[in-house]
């Protein structure tokens, strides 16, 4: 099955089709996560660990982007908008949010193991650091099959604190293996302070003691996230050894939704923002009108998706 991100994928020379198409899906993320937020606000029949992603959708878009249809992706519980970058069906997935049997794990999974493996979504961990281990057999599992294609890993800065991180990193680049480790740097764990877990200022530094090749990304930058993600994965399916790529994010909620997790307003590098103002200059003169289109489509497009899941 081709994933739907493929679309997007073949846009690159065509800038007003590539913003156009990343404008609308990080405005969808984000508009599913608030309306998440708000059932969870609601009480809901909802579980109350939802974790959402406002201000990283252009890591999930930039590096759905950069993906293609034989690429596996580990995500973790704040994984919803990879998902629905990479093309996930929205309803199925609040339905799975919701507990219920319609649901991409029957609703056995629930928000934080959201997995669609026919999209090629093959874990979401739970378990900090949990999914790198993962994405590494299954980078060995392409490797041996020869056939290219690619491990897209996302996990926290919080995730390096762990031994599955250093054990995953170390036997990745020992072995070669076609795996971009995409660290989503939002300075904190939970309601940690990255310095209090860290004696290492720069996770992409790591890499360095396992011989692997890194980089650092502004992760509120879909152009330079879907740029990044695209020469790493080139390298790793190359033969050249993973990559760990370092999008530096700024997390604009609580660590999960709650009653107090209320959106930060009019931060500065708000990638859903950022690509908004970069678009609006693409489209020229017809730029208002447009972008009032596609954000009324969008919006509808989301409450749409909730209705038909069955959530008030
Ligand atoms: C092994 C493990 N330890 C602790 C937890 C509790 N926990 C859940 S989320 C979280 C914070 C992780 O931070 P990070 O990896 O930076 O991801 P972020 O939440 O910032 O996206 C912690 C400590 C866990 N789920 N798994
Ligand atoms: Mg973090």
């Amino acid at each position: 099955m081709m994933a739907p991100s493929t679309a997007l994928r073949e846009t690159a020379d065509r800038p007003q089709v590539w913003l156009t198409g990343a404008y609308r899906q990080m405005l969808f993320i984000r508009e599913f996560d608030l309306r998440l937020a708000e059932l969870v606000a609601a009480s809901y029949d909802v579980a109350r660990f939802i974790h959402l992603s406002c201000g990283q959708e252009a890591v999930a878009v930039g590096a759905c982007a950069a993906a293609d249809d034989r690429d596996l992706l580990c995500v973790t519980y704040r994984g919803h908008g990879t998902l629905l970058a990479r093309g996930a069906d929205p309803v199925r997935m609040i339905v799975e949010i919701l507990g219920r049997p319609g649901g991409y794990q029957k609703g056995l999974g629930g928000s934080m193991h959201l997995a669609a493996t026919e999209l090629g979504i093959i874990d979401s961990a739970a378990i900090v650091g949990g999914n790198l281990p993962i994405a590494v057999g299954a980078g060995l599992k392409l490797k041996a099959a020869g056939e290219g294609g690619a491990v897209l890993c996302f996990f926290g800065d919080g995730a390096t604190a762990t031994g599955s991180f250093h054990e995953s990193l170390n036997l990745a680049a020992l072995l070669k293996l076609p795996v971009v480790f995409i660290c989503e740097n939002n300075r904190r764990s939970s309601r940690s302070a990255f310095a209090t877990y860290s004696p290492v200022e720069r996770v992409a530094d790591r890499a360095n003691a396992y011989g692997m090749h890194s980089v650092v990304v502004d992760g509120s930058d879909v152009d330079a996230m879907r740029a990044a993600v695209t020469d790493s994965r080139r390298r790793a399916v190359s033969g050249a050894g993973p990559v760990l790529v370092e999008a530096e994010v700024e997390l604009l909620t609580g660590h999960f939704a709650d009653s107090q997790a209320g959106l930060q307003q009019d931060v500065p590098g708000d990638p859903v923002q950022l690509c908004r103002e970069h678009l609006h200059q693409v489209l020229g003169e017809t730029a208002d009108a447009q972008l009032a289109a596609i954000e009324s489509e969008v919006r509808r497009s989301v409450a749409l998706a909730f209705v038909a899941a069955g959530a008030r």
